[in-house]
């Protein structure tokens, strides 16, 4: 089989498309390896050129004005020049995605650490010395392309392959399992997410009664429920998310042995996330704060990374769970079943041309290559029907000639014409069979990158419109999720639940919610929620739970729901990430702050990996030891939020005790749990700022030692059982 080329050290010098022939790169060179598929699209790419022209290169004498029958006089129909610009800008738009509007994306490579050929015939996972070009693209879900980057939402993480044997597509999420199990009801979800349809409000908002209505009477989204209303749904930064394949898939090895696969990637950068007051501050302040973190990180060279890892079951074990594994809403605990790491994701590099690349990109769940294959869940069955065909209506037919979707390995059959055809396919023959061109371009089906769907053998049963009844246990798994957080995480998702249901009008839907939902996943967080919300418990009118009903109902996770626990699934419990680059510190600073320990504390902190801006009261000067000292940035646009982290140097503290934007910035970072460095003249600061002394995760010190115990903290993330978010003060 073909396999990946290696990324070459040294890149030849691209072979660049310019205006006029001008060859110039407006951009400062990066620390970063190009990939075959970067290379790729360097023809494709151009600068600004000397000369301006309209779209057939006629050259422009004058852009600014229109022509006019005189010079006070109407504008004219003749004027060529401005219908041609005018009516090309009119057009510039292509339809938004209807869900995962709003999105940012990366280039980058995988490489696997091992052969996999064992388990598949992929080509990115054949051999360790190659690695395979990606395009990622992370989105929220419901809100439109301008909307926030910080709402209460599922985030779409869609990884484009583009490997030797074609283009594979992983279009995946940050959360593990689904709000429904079968894709017929996806435009009833969707339709109910999206703004309401009358007034077109709330924008990016599961918070109101459409969404609540639908989902308190669909108990198959319990599960998904829960960890939408986790910190899962604001994740601090793309770098720092998970992604789940989602769907059971199949891995086919070259002997045509089937396994199921669930695909995870894990962020080296650790699994972290905002707390929910934080994630609407920073909407209003920095809406792009993800996609900015995304772009900033990138030029930095602190490229971001995520290791991909398999669960793997075999075939005969596929009954063995006590869950079906064809039902999205489950996941496979990775205590069952652990998760193997088996290569590495780097993105390395921001893309050029948001248009071009992030928003043409088309992601099909069909995109897959010889060694991938799917099951028979009934949602991956319907999303196979659905990306195609939204593809097609987005981006047109011949979306797959564009730069960003090409194949590296060039497409080749008899599919012809369409809305922005770009090849010229030679010849009088595009059909098959043919003789008169030699019977080309032939199938292959010996050949092993030929894409064969593996024989799956089908029970024979009746043809219906009916739901598996393994597929009837929707509870067990909502409260396994509930019982694995830990009592800060649970605080957590209460606040959620209440927020959302404050925000909910009918009162039938506010019961539903909680007297068909809540009580049915754990009676603590029902009474938690009654408490916030005044939505009573009524256990009397609460029916059963269904019975769950499995293939084995001996499968490990039916023998006692409330006692089912997944540590992996608390972001509190997961390791501590494997670095801190690109973490942000804000170093206060205010008039007679100490100018030598100021450098010396920049240089640890970057020493460190951190990212760490000064912030005065305006972006000009505070005066240190007598002299000014300048800072990067003034704190009315540098919010707290914005930061991981905040430390006020010696000298500092008294300045900053008397103003109240810098009491406010602090008592910001206490509130949201972050790590807090100062010197012991800043008590006052701390008094003014109503941060206790011995808050968890405040370091009061000096020199080296402060630094040391500061940068610890920041491993540790955050202190979120400082305040309580379902008591807040
Ligand atoms: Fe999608 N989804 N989806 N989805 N989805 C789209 O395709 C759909 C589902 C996901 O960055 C659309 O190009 C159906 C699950 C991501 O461009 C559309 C169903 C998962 C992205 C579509 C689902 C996803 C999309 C809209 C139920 C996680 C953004 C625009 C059967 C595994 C990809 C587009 C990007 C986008 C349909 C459910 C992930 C309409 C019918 C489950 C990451 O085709």
């Amino acid at each position: 089989m073909a396999k990946p080329v290696p990324i070459p050290a040294t890149p030849p010098p691209p072979p660049a498309r310019t205006a006029g022939q001008v060859t110039s790169s407006d951009k400062p060179p990066m620390p970063r390896q190009e990939t075959d598929k970067t290379l790729e699209l360097t023809p494709d790419k151009m600068a600004p050129g000397s000369m301006l022209t309209t779209n057939q290169g006629v050259g422009v004498s004058d852009d600014q004005n229109s022509l006019k029958a005189h010079v006070r006089g109407p504008t004219l129909l003749e004027d060529i020049l401005m219908r041609e610009k005018i009516t090309h800008f009119d057009h510039e738009r292509i339809p938004e995605r209807v869900v995962h509007a709003r999105g940012a994306a990366a280039h980058g490579f995988f490489q696997p650490y091992e052969s996999q050929a064992a388990l598949t015939m992929a080509a990115p996972f054949q051999d360790p010395k190659v690695a395979t070009p990606v395009f990622v693209r992370f989105s929220t879900v419901a809100g439109s392309r301008g909307s926030t980057d910080t709402p209460r939402d599922v985030r779409g993480f869609a990884v484009k392959f583009y490997t030797t044997d074609g283009v594979w597509d992983l279009v995946g999420n940050n959360m593990p399992v689904f709000f429904i199990q079968d894709a017929n009801k996806f435009p009833d979800l969707v339709h109910a997410v999206k703004p309401e349809p009358d007034n077109e409000i709330p924008q990016a908002q599961s918070a109101h009664d459409t969404f609540w209505d639908f989902v308190s009477l669909t108990p198959e989204s319990a599960h998904m429920l829960m960890w939408l209303m986790s910190d899962r749904a604001i994740p601090q930064r793309y770098a720092s998310m998970e992604g789940f394949g989602v769907h059971t898939f199949r891995l086919i090895n070259a002997e045509g042995v089937s396994r199921f696969v669930k695909f995870h990637w894990k962020p080296l950068k650790g699994v972290c996330s905002l707390v929910w007051e934080e994630a609407t501050l920073i909407s209003g302040k920095d809406p792009d704060f993800n996609r900015r973190d995304l772009w900033e990180s990138i030029e930095r060279g602190d490229f971001p990374e995520w290791e991909l890892g398999f669960q793997i079951v075999e075939e005969k074990d596929e009954l063995k769970f006590g869950f079906d594994l064809l039902d999205a809403t489950k996941i496979i605990p990775e205590e069952l079943v652990p998760v193997v790491k088996v290569g590495k994701m780097t993105l390395n590099r921001n893309p050029d041309n948001y248009f071009a690349e992030t928003e043409q990109v088309a992601f099909h769940t069909g995109h897959v290559v010889p060694g991938i294959d799917f099951t028979n869940d009934p949602l991956l069955q319907g999303r196979l029907f659905s990306y195609i065909d939204t593809q097609l209506r987005r981006v047109g037919p011949n979306f797959h000639e564009l730069p960003i979707n090409r194949s590296l390995k060039p497409a080749d059959n008899n599919q012809r014409d369409g809305f922005a055809r770009m090849t010229i396919n030679k010849g009088k023959v595009a059909y098959f069979p043919n003789s008169l061109a030699g019977g080309c371009p032939m199938h292959s089906p010996a050949a092993a990158a030929a894409f064969r769907s593996v024989a799956v053998k089908e029970a024979p049963g009746l043809k219906v419109r009916e739901r598996s009844p393994t597929f009837s246990d929707h509870f067990s798994q909502a409260t396994q999720f509930w019982n694995s957080m830990s009592d800060w995480e649970k605080d957590h998702i209460a606040a959620a639940f209440a927020f959302e249901l404050n925000q909910v009008v009918n009162e039938a839907v506010r019961d539903r919610t909680m007297n068909e939902i809540l009580v049915n996943i754990d009676a603590t967080l029902a009474n938690l929620v009654s408490e916030a919300t005044g939505i009573p418990v009524n256990p009397a009118g609460t029916p059963e739970a269904p019975t769950p009903s499995a293939p084995t109902p001996s499968g490990p996770l039916h023998k006692d729901a409330a006692k089912l626990r997944s540590p992996a699934l608390s972001q509190d419990k997961q390791p501590p990430p494997a670095t801190l680059l690109g973490r942000k510190v804000a170093v206060l600073l205010g008039n007679g702050v100490n100018a030598r320990e100021v450098g010396a504390i920049l240089a640890s902190l970057a020493n460190a990996g951190l990212v760490a801006e000064t912030i005065g009261p305006t972006a000009g000067a505070v005066e240190a030891s007598g002299k000014p000292l300048k800072v990067n940035r003034a704190a009315p646009n540098a919010p707290s939020v914005v930061y991981d982290a905040v430390l006020v140097p010696s000298g500092a503290g008294p300045a900053l005790a008397g103003w109240p934007l810098a009491q406010r910035f602090l008592h910001e970072a206490y509130r949201h749990g972050k790590p807090i460095a100062v010197t012991p003249d800043a008590d006052g600061f701390l008094k003014a700022a109503g941060v206790p002394a011995d808050a968890e995760g405040l370091s009061i010190g000096q020199g080296s030692p402060l630094v040391t115990e500061f940068v610890k903290n920041i491993g540790q993330h955050r202190f979120p059982r400082r305040v309580s978010v379902l008591k807040p003060i």
